[in-house]
């Protein structure tokens, strides 16, 4: 592990940056990833120059060149929305089988505060809005690829449980509309790298030891926050359960492009794409809220890591 981290980063990094939209943007960052007809896709957060965020698809064949940017944003703050008034931020994406569609999960950002909202895409060329679904103060959300019993689950932030502690919560809903009362999952851990706040990043990924999930965590320092990444596994049919979950981070901002930037110290991954014929699993990340990298790990070395861990 030459790098320290246990995710080695594309020597093509960053993969994507404002100079690449075919429009005038700020800072493109924090990406949703699936596999869409043979292209890698990416659902981005871009930041116009008014300092508001929308929601834009990158596609490559090889998910590391030759990206071909949509001229429209798929997600834009709608004008009949007001939860959305300042912006769309930071999708995550799944395929759910049983509706035909992809769900995108992303933070509605307006007056009230950060809220969870759903959309449904069948082409990723438009969408249906399910609406808020979190109240403010919640974000960081992910849903699972499969119902867990009878329910969809989905993981979250909500600020609004225990003093306003940035822990991570699960809900479960039988329809995507109306949601159980959250049940806390895990916390932040006093005196280490994610002692102010963690949020689920990717959707999380089903492997036959748990749903593996990678969450970013916040340090204050007093050069500013510092965003890393770690990991958890959760049990696959009780996911309120941590199996395990890594004492260390397995990625921190350390390249250039993660160290300066709008936020420098920021790697804050929404997406990965597994292939199963290589193992390889790619974790897509905003770095420094300015643009978009790439790092990679075999799926079977990440589940060994996190194996080794309490
Ligand atoms: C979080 C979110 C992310 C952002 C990160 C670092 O609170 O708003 O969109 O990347 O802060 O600034």
């Amino acid at each position: 592990m030459a790098d320290g981290d246990l995710f080695h980063r594309a020597t093509v990094n960053p993969v994507l940056t404002p100079n690449d939209w075919p429009y005038r943007a700020n800072a493109v960052m924090n990406p949703a990833a699936v596999r869409v007809d043979g292209d890698t896709l990416l659902l981005c957060r871009v930041e116009d120059r008014e300092g508001r965020s929308h929601l834009t698809v990158a596609r490559s064949p090889d998910g590391l060149s030759g990206w071909r940017v949509d001229h429209e944003p798929l997600l834009s703050p709608s004008p009949d929305a007001p939860a959305e008034a300042w912006g769309v931020e930071d999708p995550r994406v799944v395929r759910l089988d049983e509706l035909d569609a992809w769900a995108v999960a992303y933070t509605a950002y307006g007056p009230a505060g950060p809220a969870v909202a759903l959309a449904l895409t069948k082409d990723f060329r438009s969408v249906t809005r399910l609406g808020v679904v979190c109240p403010p103060e919640d974000k960081n959300a992910a849903l699972l690829p499969r119902r867990v019993g009878e329910h969809f689950v989905l993981l979250h932030r909500p600020r609004t449980v225990l003093g306003g502690r940035a822990d991570v919560w699960l809900s479960r809903s039988a329809d995507l509309r109306s949601w159980l009362a959250p049940e806390r999952v895990f916390s932040t851990r006093p005196g280490m790298w994610d002692c102010e706040g963690v949020g689920v990043g990717p959707p999380p990924l089903e492997t036959p030891e748990g749903w593996l999930v990678a969450y970013h965590g916040v340090r204050q320092t007093v050069a500013g926050q510092l965003y890393r990444v770690g990991l958890a596994l959760l049990d696959l049919e009780d996911p309120v359960r941590v199996v395990r979950r890594s004492p260390e981070w397995v990625l921190g901002p350390q390249a250039p492009y993660e160290l300066s930037g709008d936020v420098p110290g920021v790697v804050f991954p929404c997406g990965w794409v597994h292939d199963p014929a290589t193992d390889e699993l790619r974790l897509y990340y905003g770095a420094a809220d300015t643009c978009i990298a790439m790092a990679h790990a075999s799926l079977r070395d990440v589940l060994d890591f996190v194996m080794t861990g309490p």
